[in-house]
């Protein structure tokens, strides 16, 4: 397929929907609902709320186009072993990691908080990433998934922009990956961080990526 070109900034970028991944991060109940990881850390959950509908309509854009999607979850093995204590003991969240909450344990994998969000729920044949770390990259396969699919751009979407986003961006721009944050579908606790955070990925010429929305990936794709 000839290259789409899709609005961005700071300049519009020219990609081939065959070689690209929609990485939707972390759109976990932890995150988004309330008695998870992000309400114990003291968080505003509700703020999350925004990226969900711009996450819908990027989710049915890319699976209309038969794009490769990718949907991480942050989180760790009931053993808790690939948990590193300086994340688990850091801060005075009102319940750690591993502890029981309302949604099974914090941020453990197979318990109902770490699953996806029922509005993004992964469609059979779609990736799901379980990952330890906050970016996307870190001890998981995403880098040989990409290989085989013989992927060179990654739209990404999810929370939280300046955590997980933004290091998963981080650490696919360094790999060589031409990384497009998509601005409405990404979301902070922090609507300031947020905004900055969008800001100091296309400063400088794009310094180490691009940002785009949903719109524009919708009327790319369409
Ligand atoms: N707390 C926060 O803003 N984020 C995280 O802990 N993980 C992700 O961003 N997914």
């Amino acid at each position: 397929m000839p290259d789409t070109l899709l609005a961005a900034e700071p300049a519009p970028l020219a990609f081939d929907p065959a070689r690209a991944a929609l990485v939707i991060i972390d759109m976990q109940r932890d995150f988004l609902e309330p008695g998870g990881f992000g309400e114990t850390l003291g968080n505003d959950v509700s703020l999350l709320q925004a990226a969900v509908g711009p996450c819908q309509r990027a989710l049915a854009a890319a699976r209309a186009t038969g794009m490769l999607v990718i949907h991480t979850r942050e989180g760790h093995r009931p053993d808790m072993a690939d948990a590193p204590p300086a994340k688990v003991e850091r801060g005075a969240p009102t319940a750690r990691i591993g502890c029981a909450g309302p949604m099974g344990r914090i941020l453990i994998r197979g318990e109902a908080g770490h699953d996806i969000i029922p509005e993004l729920y992964p469609a059979a044949g779609e990736v799901v990433l379980d990952k330890p770390g906050k970016g996307a990259f870190y001890q998981t396969d995403l880098e040989l998934i990409l290989k085989n699919r013989g992927i060179d751009t990654l739209l990404v979407a999810g929370v939280t922009t300046e955590v997980c986003v933004h290091t998963t961006i981080r650490e696919g721009n360094d790999r060589g990956y031409r990384c497009v944050a998509l601005a409405d579908c990404c979301a902070s606790y922090f609507p300031d961080f947020h905004r900055v955070g969008l800001d100091m990925i296309k400063a400088q010429g794009g310094i180490f990526g691009w940002v785009s929305d949903s719109a524009a990936l919708v009327a790319a794709l369409g």
